[in-house]
């Protein structure tokens, strides 16, 4: 009846309290008195979620309807951090919620505290998917997007005696509200056995794969809703679990054990995400998650596109799927043997399906990070696709003899199989050979991927390639994490800008009004009070709201160079400690990143960072004009607190080694200034802003390359510059270690010996640079004007401007308006 649809569907306060009130007691089974936070949170979740559902439902009426074309992102990792606020901000029912609850004497804030982020992926890669999803669904393209629910997602960091320790995320401890389970969307994927040959009654020849295990996928769907918009598109993640009656055999044999360890082991493959950000090779596991959530979600499509009624040589006509880096690349494979072997289709036609279907975005250049397989691996898990690529790859090889006859040495560079014994598969040729599009993430980039690791496929194919730089939601990074600065900009602006952010450029105009700038600084002195707040509660460590907050976000990598910006810090406490009257701008560094944890390096330099914050914010010598901070388990939610408080972005990547960088965008487009290299995003973001608003330093990507080739010396470096000395000399003696020499030394010794990210190189240029950010963040009215004009001129980075370009470029997917 009509009540029923008022308390699952109305946006008003009386509606969302009573249907508050009721989802509490007919889920949770509570009443308000006893009614925990989790209970609480947990009956709001649902009661948004209502308010979804109808959405949801009309949105997948509507692409019923109209068959539209739909774009398919294919992806391991989303990080989509927190639903609940977002889902209330693009629903616009924010205000009458809070109002709702208060009404009940609890707080909103409460319950967007205690939500558990999905940790399903490790960084850049993983939150990039999940804007596009956002600004997929704002743009109302139909899409899907496709991945893998992890049981456990990145682990949880917890900081003992100054260095990391790993704890398993168990993020679905309590429940997931926000995800519908799909048990009737169930597909198998076989790993493993062997493959004959078939003949069938016509005397045509086919390839039996015969595996040695089954398991199935099972869909569990997550509603992605636009901002203002009715659009709800989906994310759905698939889940392993046992096939139902495969293992007929052990149990008829009596064997019950061995049915449920191969369920536990089916189980398996979905259960956690592997915390590296960088390939470690012949990871059979990690292969097959690959396969899994591949298969899955191109039998998913298969299934869809039946429902049309259209044949399977117009696949690419309904769908665009794009490989979100090479993890999902053995859908090239995939795609070819689901047409040839399971529906009969002649290579020739389906080869031509498959290359007009996939498009593959690459996200490193690191030669190190492209993903390869070893053969014996490959053919163990996938013995058909491994005949599959071989067939691609003899095909691919004469169109590139053709083209460069006598080439012999080309022929082994491109080809899709690594030869140089142990043998591999090379999954970014693979991606390259089947896709009709290529593209990199930054201009740098991309131009740098046609120069270097992929120069031989641009030579070949110059047409397939392409850039779309990297953007971010707006939605999210501005407007829920920065509602200060957010009513600001609409007060000021009118509400336009979260949508169609160009319009931010009017806020050049008050760039230098003196009453304008007060209000701005307000806003920021807000968001620096919660995070210092926040940053005694959790780190017991209180900071001073009014010295620079100067931030690095980001995975510890030695290419991003945390410690570069350790040496600067050692750098301000050494003149402090030579001149204790030093007259310096007060600073609080702030550091947030997981390291991967086999990776010895970067967990050393987590151990520098505290070992310095230690001993920095105990000396009194320093007190009031420095303090270090190592903020733990760095997240989405936890950049929602950190993005509107930073005065200064870090951005110090090696140039050439940062394919773009997205956090360099939330911070600047929350009122950070940057200090950063011409790499990756940065050289973008620095040309929209101004070079005047922009601390730029060190070397370019060009200088990085030739001072490499020309035998770089950073032992000569570091006895030419006494400061720099003076700094590294510290942390070698154990300064910061307690006297201990050894806990360094690695680090030390790597810096003065090797330094491949050429930390000494750039050294004095950064020490300069930051020197004078220092000085103009004294002269506040600069300061403001220059902040001003960085958010006035980061519309460029909104990711729907990205999204549109996919669309357009790439995709050629348009927009769909959904009525309710
Ligand atoms: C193979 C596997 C272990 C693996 C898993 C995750 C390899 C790589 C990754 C993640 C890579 C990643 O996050 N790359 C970042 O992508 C961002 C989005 O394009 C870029 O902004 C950022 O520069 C890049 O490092």
């Amino acid at each position: 009846g009509t009540n029923r649809e008022t308390i699952r569907t109305g946006l008003s306060e009386e509606s969302i309290r009573a249907a508050f009130l009721d989802n509490l007691f007919y889920l949770q089974g509570r009443f308000p008195e006893v009614a925990t936070l989790n209970d609480q949170y947990k009956a709001l979740a649902y009661t948004v979620r209502d308010r979804l559902l109808h959405r949801w439902v009309a949105t997948t009426r509507a692409y019923q309807k109209a068959n539209p074309r739909t774009v398919c992102y294919l992806s391991a990792e989303y990080l989509p951090g927190p639903f609940l606020g977002n889902n209330l901000l693009n629903l616009g029912i924010e205000e009458p919620t809070r109002r709702a609850l208060a009404g009940l004497g609890i707080e909103l804030d409460a319950l967007l505290e205690h939500e558990e982020e999905p940790g399903l992926g490790n960084g850049g890669l993983g939150r990039l998917a999940a804007c596009f999803m956002d600004s997929l669904a704002t743009l109302q393209v139909p899409a899907i997007g496709y991945g893998i629910r992890y049981e456990f997602g990145i682990f949880d960091q917890v900081i003992r005696d100054g260095g990391q320790v790993e704890t398993t995320d168990n993020w679905l401890r309590f429940g997931n509200p926000w995800e519908v389970r799909r048990p009737a969307i169930a597909y198998d994927v076989r790993i493993g056995g062997y493959t004959e040959q078939t003949t069938d009654a016509q005397g045509r020849f086919g390839v039996r794969w015969v595996p040695n295990e089954v398991f199935n996928g099972i869909a569990v769907d997550t509603a992605i809703l636009g901002h203002g918009v009715n659009t709800v598109n989906l994310l759905r993640l698939w889940t392993a679990e046992a096939a139902e009656g495969f293992d007929f055999h052990a149990f008829n044999r009596g064997d019950y054990y061995g049915a449920v360890v191969r369920e536990v082991r089916s189980e398996t493959i979905s259960k956690v995400l592997y915390p590296n950000d960088e390939p470690e090779i012949g990871k059979r596991l990690r292969l097959l998650q690959q396969y899994f959530f591949v298969t899955c979600s191109l039998q998913d499509m298969i299934r869809i596109h039946r429902t049309t009624g259209q044949p399977l040589d117009k696949f690419h006509e309904k769908f665009s799927v794009q490989l979100n880096d090479t993890h999902p690349a053995i859908a090239v494979a995939e795609l070819m043997r689901l047409l040839v072997d399971e529906h009969q289709m002649g290579w020739d036609a389906a080869w031509e399906v498959t290359r007009h279907t996939f498009a593959y975005t690459n996200h490193t250049l690191l030669p190190e990070a492209l993903e390869k397989w070893p053969i014996p691996l490959f053919q163990n898990v996938l013995p058909r696709h491994l005949e599959i690529i071989y067939e691609i790859n003899a095909r691919f090889l004469d169109e590139v003899r053709l083209r460069h006859p006598f080439d012999t040495a080309r022929v082994q560079r491109m080809s899709i199989i690594d030869e140089a014994p142990p043998r591999f598969v090379r999954m970014a040729h693979l991606a390259c050979v089947g896709s009709f599009a290529i593209n990199g993430v930054a201009e740098l980039h991309s131009r740098l991927l046609k120069e270097t690791v992929l120069r031989d496929f641009f030579e070949l194919w110059p047409e397939k390639f392409q850039n779309k730089t990297n953007g971010v939601t707006p939605r999210r990074f501005v407007m829920l994490s920065n509602p200060g600065l957010s009513r600001l900009l609409t007060r000021t602006l009118g509400a336009g800008w979260a949508r169609d952010p160009s319009q931010l450029r009017v806020l050049e105009r008050h760039a230098d009004d003196a009453a304008f700038q007060q209000e701005w600084r307000e806003v920021k002195r807000s968001r620096k009070e919660a995070l210092a707040a926040r940053i005694l509660d959790r780190c017991n460590v209180s900071i001073d709201p009014d010295s620079l907050f100067d931030v690095q976000a980001k995975r510890i990598h030695e290419y991003k160079r945390q410690h570069l910006n350790v040496l600067h810090i050692v750098t301000l406490y050494n003149r402090i400690k030579f001149n204790p009257g030093l007259d310096i701008t007060p600073r609080t560094f702030i550091f947030g990143g997981k390291a991967a944890p086999g990776y010895a390096m970067a967990k050393l330099m987590i151990r520098l960072i505290n070992a310095v914050a230690d001993v920095v914010n105990r000396d009194p010598d320093v007190a009031g004009r420095l303090r270090v901070v190592f903020l733990p388990n760095f997240s989405v939610k936890l950049g929602h607190g950190l993005y509107p408080a930073a005065d200064l972005s870090e951005q110090l990547s090696t140039a050439g080694k940062e394919a773009s960088g997205t956090g360099n965008m939330k911070f600047s487009m929350n009122g950070a200034l940057t200090i950063g290299t011409l790499d990756g995003a940065n050289v973008e973001i620095r040309e929209e802003v101004g070079a005047d608003n922009f601390f730029l330093f060190g070397l370019t990507a060009e200088e990085v390359v030739r001072t490499l080739a020309e035998g770089y010396r950073p032992w000569d470096i570091y006895n030419a510059n006494l400061e720099l000395k003076g700094v590294i000399d510290l942390i070698a003696s154990g300064h910061f270690s307690h006297g201990d020499r050894t806990v360094f030394q690695p680090l030390v010794d790597h810096l003065v010996w090797h330094d491949n990210y050429l930390l000494l190189a750039d050294y004095a240029g950064y020490i300069a640079c930051q020197e004078q950010a220092g000085l103009t963040y004294r002269d506040s009215r600069q300061w403001t004007r220059m902040s001003i004009l960085n958010v006035a001129r980061m519309g460029k980075f909104s990711s729907d401007r990205t999204i549109a370009e996919y669309c357009r470029d790439i995709w050629r997917a348009e927009p769909m308006a959904v009525d309710v």
